[in-house]
């Protein structure tokens, strides 16, 4: 050891560099010494026979190697850090999960596998999918947008009526007394509206309360007047003769009950808000303050009233901030809660919300996979916003628990969970569409939600993608269409389920979070799959079940479509996708081909006293058979996700703020990209 190394202290010449030797390092130099003062003296005098021009280079060196060392601790802390917790422990355990490959290392730094089955895919893209040019980069604000007070058109068209109501609103609105606001307008406030008081943790504010964007608001486009005008024609069917019941019944010009809460009317508050439809938000808000009362004896669907009700409050509660919504949320989700009380903990499909009791079906004591795991976005936000952790955990419990069990198919779920023994049943069988659909749609979502950081809901969405290609995907003749089939019990079946095309969106939404670009690749293939579903059939409406034909016939299309599968509903999933695809890549073709179909939902489902109704035969144009039924959704999700694929306006429920709920609701994202 140098006893007082002076490094770089003034030297006896400037240029060297001095250092001073202690007693009994100075004694002993001659004959073969390999002590360690020695072998230092040798080295010192090597050092010192240097060049300057060596010493300097070399002194440069050091300097450069210690700087890379101390960039690159930083970069792969983080990573150790994550390799420390137990999925990722599993992980090094269990083989790894194909296809994983994250923008951002630090969330789960497994090696990626080569794809088992993208052979037929061209090459691939970049990690993330190309910006349009409209796309900005980035988080902005958490708020959906300012008061759109000024709705302005592009072009005259025949969409001045609708103009014209806007402007009288807008005029009707400024006489109002205020204190909520009404995208920078006001509310009259309800006098049970009182801010909710915080029960464990400090509850957290509506997104809409936390920023206030300031940016100008973008125009109106023309498309979007004619999904303004299309909700409004729905609606005045609702309020004409459905008004406060769950569903419009068109053609008879009723209504039918399904829970008896106003299901369209909750489902259809947000896309309100996001149209701009002040009047008819502030009509339906009156109804929620006045007549909307959960203290009934009635048997809900846990699944169906979580997504389309508690979801549709929470989701416009945050966009309006007005506690109404919020309290109303907290009512059903308290009276939701009797469901988890299971022997596993998986919850029974249906409860009496009055009473306060909860049971499976009659005929069975299993509940569907995708309606015990779809749940949980809205659950967990409740518990953001309350502070009260119970919802929270009896969802989260559900996802651990499924994460567990034995019975996939590499990553692939079956459709139906005991509530006792908490097992898969059914094994086997094997689909992305009804009872499986949303199960792998909330995996994504969950982890991003939460702020991407639970690792074993994304590991499960990851293998479940592998799980897809390696058997689910097939190619149609003769377009050579990419779909997802069925396997039963080892069988290939070339049947998709309209259900399946939320897929490519939820793909892309991955994708634009860091996941492989082979998961865009996929979405891209997807949609032209989804969209011809609807191209290739006669009204140009898609039937709820297609099959692909996977041999090559002459005169025969890539889609065959069963008597019994040619109703459509209504449904929204292609459109949805159409949305996060133009949201992604910035590409005309997805509004297009999203104006086509709005086009054949008016030609083909319009009813001209008011409302749209689903429809019995997408193949027989000069007569679809109206089925006297318009679904909450249609007003919840179709349109909606139409007038968001319709804006380039990234800031209209920007998708690194928010994450929508199967219902279309939009929810924050707690730790914001
Ligand atoms: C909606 O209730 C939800 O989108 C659900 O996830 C699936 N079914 C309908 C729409 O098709």
């Amino acid at each position: 050891m140098y006893s007082a190394a002076a490094v770089a202290a003034s030297p006896p010449r400037r240029d060297f560099i001095s250092v001073t030797l202690s007693p009994e390092e100075a004694v002993g130099a001659g004959g073969y010494n390999n002590s360690k003062a020695w072998r230092r003296r040798s080295c010192w005098r090597k050092w010192k026979q240097l060049s300057r021009l060596q010493r300097s280079v070399i002194l440069f060196l050091f300097a450069f190697l210690a700087v890379c060392g101390v960039i690159s601790y930083t970069s792969i802390g983080e990573p150790w850090k994550s390799l420390t917790n137990k999925s990722l422990d599993d992980l090094r355990t269990e083989p790894e999960i194909p296809g994983l490959k994250l923008a951002n290392p630090a969330v789960l730094p497994a090696p990626q596998k080569a794809d088992i089955n993208l052979g037929d895919y061209p090459e691939l893209s970049p990690q993330k999918p190309p910006r349009p040019p409209h796309v900005q980069r980035g988080p902005s604000n958490l708020q959906i947008k300012p008061p759109r007070r000024d709705v302005r058109l592009k072009t005259e068209h025949d969409t001045s009526r609708v103009v014209e109501k806007l402007l009288q609103a807008d005029k009707e609105e400024k006489t109002e007394k205020s204190i909520i606001s009404w995208r920078g307008a006001v509310i009259e406030p309800d006098q049970s509206t009182e801010p909710p008081s915080s029960k464990i943790k400090e509850p957290e504010k509506p997104s809409s309360v936390e920023a206030e964007d300031q940016k100008e608001p973008v125009p109106i486009n023309e498309r979007q007047m004619a999904v303004i005008e299309a909700f409004r024609h729905a609606w005045k069917g609702y309020k004409d003769f459905a008004w406060g019941h769950d569903e419009l019944k068109p053609l008879s010009k009723s209504y039918s009950e399904w829970f008896g809460l106003g299901l369209t009317l909750i489902d259809a508050l947000d896309t309100m808000w996001i149209l701009g439809l002040k009047e008819e938000f502030e009509e339906a808000r009156k109804w929620v303050a006045n007549d909307l009362v959960f203290d009934k004896n009635v048997d809900v669907n846990l699944f169906e009233s979580t997504i389309r009700i508690l979801g549709g409050l929470l989701s416009t509660y945050h966009l309006s901030g007005d506690s109404l919504f919020l309290e109303k949320a907290k009512d059903i989700g308290n009276r939701l809660m009797p469901a988890f009380k299971t022997p596993s903990k998986i919850p029974y499909s249906d409860v009496n919300i009055g009473r306060g009791t909860a049971h499976p079906p009659r005929w069975t004591s299993d509940s569907t996979v995708a309606e015990v795991t779809s749940i949980q976005l809205e659950f967990r936000e409740l518990s953001h916003l309350t502070g009260d952790e119970k919802f929270q955990k009896a969802v989260d419990e559900v996802m651990k628990h499924v994460h567990t069990l034995s019975g996939k198919n590499d990553g692939l779920v079956p459709m139906f969970i005991n509530t006792n023994s908490g097992q898969f049943t059914h094994l086997g069988v094997y689909t992305l569409g009804a009872r499986a659909d949303s199960y792998y749609e909330y995996l994504l979502k969950q982890w991003i939600q939460g702020g991407k950081k639970e690792n074993e809901l994304l590991e499960d969405y990851m293998r479940a993608i592998e799980g897809v290609k390696k058997h689910l995907l097939q190619r149609s003749q003769p377009k050579k269409l990419t779909f997802v089939g069925e396997l039963a019990h080892g069988h290939f079946s070339a049947k998709m389920d309209h259900l399946v095309c939320f897929l490519p969106g939820t793909l892309a939404l991955g994708a634009h979070n860091g996941l492989t670009a082979d998961h865009m690749k996929l979405a891209e293939a997807l949609i032209e799959t989804c969209y011809q579903m609807y191209a290739q059939v006669e009204t140009g409406l898609s039937p709820e079940i297609v099959h692909f034909n996977l041999h090559a016939q002459k005169g025969y299309k890539d889609v065959e479509i069963k008597p019994a599968d040619r109703h459509n509903l209504l449904r929204p999933e292609t459109v949805e996708s159409l949305f996060y695809m133009y949201r992604f890549t910035g590409d005309k073709k997805y509004q297009d081909w999203g104006w086509e179909i709005l086009q054949n939902f008016n030609k083909y489902t319009r009813v001209p006293t008011g409302g749209y109704t689903s429809i019995n035969n997408v193949q027989n144009p000069s007569n679809p058979e109206p089925r006297d039924k318009m679904e909450s959704f249609f007003l919840g999700e179709t349109l909606k996700y139409m007038f968001l694929l319709f804006s380039d306006d990234i800031d209209l429920i920007n998708l690194d703020k928010y994450v929508f709920n199967t219902e279309a609701h939009p929810l924050p994202i707690w730790v914001p990209a």
